[in-house]
């Protein structure tokens, strides 16, 4: 069998996302570090997926991009036997992709752009954009809240792609929209997540790179300690 390949860098949330679900699914997969501060490392990857956004999955001379696509693709091709993140149920399988799909556009985005906001020079920071991904996950955070009371998992009684996805939305926007006493069903499900074997071990091989992260100042000091760098 060909070897499978993971284009990520170990502090990408779309990259948790699949990471996770590698680890789920009991799948053994290269992780290639990806620099696309690196000019080379930059256009070997945009000739792989001129998008350029990862991650990106290699399984022989077959390139799949885009996060719920890889899953999907790696669930069908290379999971264990039985083991599944989306369900074969047509009805369920469309709610874990609908909160897939909730965390990807209304927690993960939102997030991106404190991320991105970060980056930038501080004369170029924009604070009505800040405003905007703020109340946002604000928005997202109040709806998520509602529909854990009484569930132990996003969709289905089970972790799933949803989850896959939460983890690493929830871990970082949080850093930046902290939570409040009023998001008590979401508190206690971002502890289980963060307790999912899957989700630990990503976050373990992430520690070392905490320090990078733009958005550390929020980071739990369960995570990240500035006083140890
Ligand atoms: N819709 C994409 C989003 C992936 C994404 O936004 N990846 C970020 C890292 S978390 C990225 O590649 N950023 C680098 C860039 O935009 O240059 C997916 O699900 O794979």
């Amino acid at each position: 069998m060909s070897e499978l390949v993971l284009h990520y860098h170990p502090l990408s949330s779309y990259c948790w996302k699949v990471t996770i679900a590698i680890d789920a699914l009991g799948i053994d997969a290269r992780k290639q570090l990806l620099d696309l501060a690196d000019s080379a490392q930059r256009s070997a990857y945009y000739a792989l997926w001129p998008i350029g956004k990862m991650p990106l999955l290699v399984d022989g001379g077959h390139t799949v991009p885009e996060t719920s696509i890889i899953i999907e693709y790696l669930q069908r091709h290379h999971a264990q036997q039985g083991v599944r993140l989306i369900p074969d149920d047509f009805d369920s399988a469309l709610d874990v992709r609908l909160w897939d799909r909730f965390f990807d556009q209304y927690v993960m985005t939102p997030m991106q752009a404190h991320t991105a906001d970060l980056l930038k020079a501080e004369d170029k920071r924009d604070p009505d954009t800040i405003a905007r991904a703020s109340d946002l996950l604000e928005r997202s955070y109040a709806i998520l809240e509602r529909h854990l009371a009484g569930r132990t998992w996003m969709a289905g009684d089970a972790f799933s792609m949803a989850d896959c996805s939460a983890a690493p939305a929830l871990f970082y926007a949080v850093t930046y929209v902290p939570l409040s006493p009023e998001h008590a069903h979401l508190s206690a499900y971002l502890e289980r997540l963060m307790d999912h074997p899957a989700v630990a071990a990503t976050i373990d091989q992430s520690r070392d790179w905490f320090k990078f992260y733009p958005g550390r100042a929020g980071l739990s000091r369960r995570y990240f300690d500035p006083a140890e760098v």
